[in-house]
């Protein structure tokens, strides 16, 4: 029997597809992104105003009508806060797609909604056809019955309040043990991206609308997934690739293809097989992908074209990279506890690299340009692996594909945070599609190489002591107890990732061990105790080392540029100082005021005024901070089974507005000086030098006769591949004078394996009268040498830096030479962290922040910089 069929065959409208591809079965996807109008849905006169976008959301839309000032910019945020607590409509109309006759009857129209934030009903022509509760879910619904023969089709979305929904669910389940960190408890029933509610980092912004793409697909016949699972031997001679492509309606075969930069390397036509193909390809010689410096990112294409006879109906196509990746946890010589590192095609990779959270507030308007930006950053960073914190979103492709490109590994975390998640059934069937739907939109990720089931959810649960029993293995119980988002961690996503990602590692938590999130013998560690918990000071952070630590931080004041940008009158902004109440404002960490200056006050001689030295003294203070993390854990990867810690991921590489936070780079891409000297603690060759004092009674009970002695510790840090043979140089410097006191070669031809950090030596400060004060005015330069050239140095002073005498130089020269493509920097006495800036946003320097012995030239690679660019400098105790 033939049906009527309801689509139009007018062959004026515009979308007329009739002339072209659009042949009898071949898929077709038609972009619902015209004529979007949006308004708020209580309010009877309001009109429909224009979106800014699309895909869009409302804060973008009513900036864009100038309804709302831009949220970011002073203290805005406040007065938008309504904005979250009702609800929107967006509407549009499309035509019907134009079929011929002969095409009517035996096809599917499908709406396709990529994202929907959060609690939307869709009306289609009058008719409810959808109702969504989670802005993760991609939805498609069969449309086919209900889109009109004549005319356009009228498409309208309803957004409820996620913040009152989330309240409401709050109170329906009050058994439930609710409580947070960060945001409010109604965030933990909403499938929403949490940093929408505010977080100690990011403004409360409660947006709404149609985030991602939405599409009308026509076809008969089509793949809906094209995936694939690698297996690259321990040899890495060979590969299997097991591609799989499912699919929906009647057509028969499936054509893989296997290219590599254009060239096929395997192919092979399949036949489907209730609703999927499937082939095993065998790859020898495979051109492997490893991370940033360790080789190339070749990405092989696959391709699935669906054919019914001889015409294609369908056909999609994925990238590939073929990876051994594994998590290495096992034990370890000379220590408790197991390793925690990774190694991709056979090599172990010391993993320094960064947290990321969304990029913005308002991700649709985040452009693929900005995300590859970013992701370039991170790499130039010298870093090696992303995290994708649990509290802000899948990301976009266009992320995850930089990452593949760049050679960045990427741990996924799924979406929950600081808390403590319900469990009422209905949460948890979108908690599963949830993880279903984005495992299989990212698993052909080759820099995707762990995911993790959740930021911290285990430590808010020690902190309130909420039930735990690691022995219970019986999953429905779990769901009794106070504690019930257990069910989620380790059966529901453990199951999805068993089912969906069975190559790649699954990891309950971040952090996680199995036993205290605390211990720092096994699993991942968050260290937060500089900064929160127990404020220790930076120099100590060899303490607190873990086997893996993929958090710890230290906040820093944006760039002066970054900070104008948000003060209403710019430049001219009464606000324009420290301690104002919009500079504090952007800021939304607990305690910030205080944090900040107990670390400058226990380090630094500063000052808050004026705004530009201030604004240097925490970027210095913060780039000293991470620095150390990072050298002193590097120096705990100590090769084969010593590896005492195998990553340190600072906490965060960026922001998603103009603030004052842990980020090292600001939300304009302008790096804060700490991007700086984590990249140099990440280079290949490094050189660490560490002082402590020792305090040595002669005897039992005196108080009197103690000697001191200071000690320098000196190791390298050989992160590349081959072997080396160095000299090592020692040198010292008065501080006062500037002058060289000391200066010995004293390795020769010493031996830093590869792939690890070793120590090299340790010795009293060289000083003429030991025990003295000379040691406090001593600065200490380590060289590294390799034939005859230098290939690391490392400058230690004593501390803390506020009891140093430092001298202004003379005659700090800091030149740009003739090409514009290096600046030369020297001193006649040492000085202390000189950074250099530039007022042209162009300029951009390879390198800042070091510091300067006399004697020695410091070279700068800068781009950007024309013969006569003017270039500044700054240093410590300059003012
Ligand atoms: C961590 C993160 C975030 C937070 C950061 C700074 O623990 O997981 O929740 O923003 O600390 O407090």
């Amino acid at each position: 029997m033939r049906t009527e069929h309801p689509f139009s065959s007018n062959p004026q409208h515009p979308s007329s597809t009739s002339n072209s591809s659009l042949d009898m079965l071949k898929h077709t996807i038609l972009p619902i992104n015209k004529g979007w109008t949006f308004k708020q849905a209580d309010k009877e006169d309001s009109k429909f105003l224009p979106v800014a976008q699309f895909p869009t959301n409302v804060h973008l839309d009513l900036i864009a009508n100038k309804i709302i000032e831009d949220p970011f910019i002073g203290k805005n945020e406040n007065d938008v806060q309504w904005i979250g607590e009702v609800p929107w409509v967006y509407k549009t109309s499309f035509p019907s797609p134009t079929l011929s006759t002969e095409q009517r009857g035996n096809v599917k129209a499908v709406l396709a909604f990529d994202g929907l934030d959060t609690y939307a009903t869709v009306v289609l022509n009058g008719k409810e056809i959808l109702k969504t509760e989670d802005m993760f879910i991609p939805e498609r619904v069969d449309v086919t019955t209900y889109l009109k023969n004549q005319g356009d089709n009228e498409l309208e979305i309803r957004f409820e309040s996620a913040y009152l929904k989330g309240c409401a669910l709050v109170e329906k389940y009050p058994d439930h043990h609710w409580g947070c960190w960060n945001g409010d408890t109604s965030r933990l029933a909403v499938r929403k991206a949490q940093y929408h509610w505010g977080w100690d980092w990011g403004p409360t912004l409660m947006t709404c609308g149609p985030w991602r793409p939405i599409n009308l697909e026509i076809f008969s016949s089509r793949i809906s997934d094209l995936y694939f699972t690698t297996d690259v031997d321990e040899s890495l001679d060979s590969a299997e690739i097991v591609a799989k492509a499912d699919v929906e309606g009647t057509a028969s075969e499936v054509n893989f293809v296997i290219s590599l930069a254009g060239a096929k390397v395997a192919s092979k036509t399949v036949k489907v097989i209730q609703g999927n193909a499937t082939h095993t390809f065998q790859i020898e010689n495979p051109d492997l992908w490893y991370p940033v410096r360790y080789g190339a990112q070749p990405l092989y294409t696959i391709t699935a074209s669906l054919r019914n006879g001889d015409s294609e109906i369908d056909i999609k196509s994925k990238k590939l990279g073929l990876r051994r990746a594994e998590l290495v946890q096992r034990p370890i010589s000379d220590q408790p506890g197991t390793s925690f590192f990774f190694r991709i095609n056979n090599i172990p990779v010391f993993c320094g690299g960064s947290n990321w959270i969304p990029a913005d507030n308002f991700v649709p308007r985040i452009s693929k340009e900005k995300y590859y930006d970013w992701v370039k950053l991170v790499a130039d960073g010298n870093q090696f692996m992303i995290r994708v914190w649990g509290g802000g979103i899948f990301e976009e492709q266009a992320f995850y594909d930089a990452c593949d490109e760049l050679g960045i590994l990427v741990w996924q975390d799924f979406l929950f945070g600081c808390g403590n998640y319900p469990a009422f059934p209905e949460f948890l069937d979108l908690v599963k599609r949830e993880a279903e739907e984005n495992v299989k939109l990212l698993r052909h990720h080759p820099s995707i190489v762990i995911w993790a089931g959740n930021n911290e959810d285990y430590q808010y649960r020690e902190e309130q002591k909420l039930t735990y029993d690691p022995d219970n293995k019986d999953e429905e119980s779990w769901l009794e107890t106070n504690f019930p988002a257990r069910y989620i961690y380790e059966k529901i996503l453990a199951d999805a990732c068993k089912e969906l990602i069975p190559d790649t590692y699954y990891h309950f938590g971040s952090p996680w061990s199995g036993k205290d999130t605390t211990d720092p013998t096994v699993g991942d560690l968050h260290q937060w105790n500089v900064w929160h918990g127990s404020q220790q000071k930076y120099q100590n952070f060899d303490k607190l080392v873990g086997r893996f630590v993929s958090e710890f931080g230290m906040e820093a004041f944006p760039n002066i540029k970054t900070i104008e940008s948000f003060l209403p009158l710019g430049k001219s902004d009464p606000d324009r100082f420290a301690q104002s109440s919009t500079v504090d404002f952007h800021n939304k960490a607990d305690g910030h005021e205080r944090r900040i200056a107990l670390y400058l006050v226990e380090n630094f001689r500063y000052a808050p005024d004026p705004l530009e030295q201030f604004i240097y003294s925490t970027q210095l203070m913060q780039a000293e901070c991470l620095a150390s993390a990072y050298r002193l854990w590097k120096r705990q990867w100590k090769g084969p089974k010593r590896e005492y810690c195998g990553g340190a991921l600072v906490w965060q590489i960026n922001d998603c507005w103009p603030v004052t936070s842990w980020a090292i780079v600001d939300y304009y891409l302008r790096p804060k000086h700490a991007y700086y000297t984590v990249k140099r603690e990440m280079a290949p060759i490094s050189l660490g030098v560490t002082r402590k004092e020792h305090l040595i009674p002669k005897d039992k009970h005196t108080r009197a006769y103690i000697d001191k002695k200071t000690e320098i510790e000196i190791w390298g840090s050989n992160l590349t591949l081959k072997n080396l043979k160095v000299d090592v140089v020692v040198k010292a410097f008065d501080v006062l004078t500037g002058k060289e006191t000391f200066s010995k070669t004293i390795k020769t031809a010493f031996s830093l394996p590869e792939n690890r950090s070793t120590e090299i030596a340790a010795f009293a400060v060289p000083v003429r009268h030991p025990n003295s004060d000379e040691e406090a005015r001593t600065v200490v330069a380590a060289y590294l040498y390799e034939y005859g050239n230098q290939i690391a140095r490392y400058i230690n002073w004593p501390e803390p830096l506020k009891y140093v005498h430092l001298q202004k130089p003379k005659e700090l020269s800091v030149v740009l030479s003739e090409d514009g493509k290096e600046v030369e920097i020297s001193a006649e006495v040492p000085v202390k962290g000189v950074a250099l800036e530039s007022e042209d946003e162009d300029v951009v320097f390879e390198d800042n922040l070091v510091d300067v012995v006399p004697g020695e030239v410091v070279v700068i690679g800068v781009k950007g910089a024309k013969k006569g660019t003017s270039i500044g400098a700054r240093y410590l105790g300059m003012l």
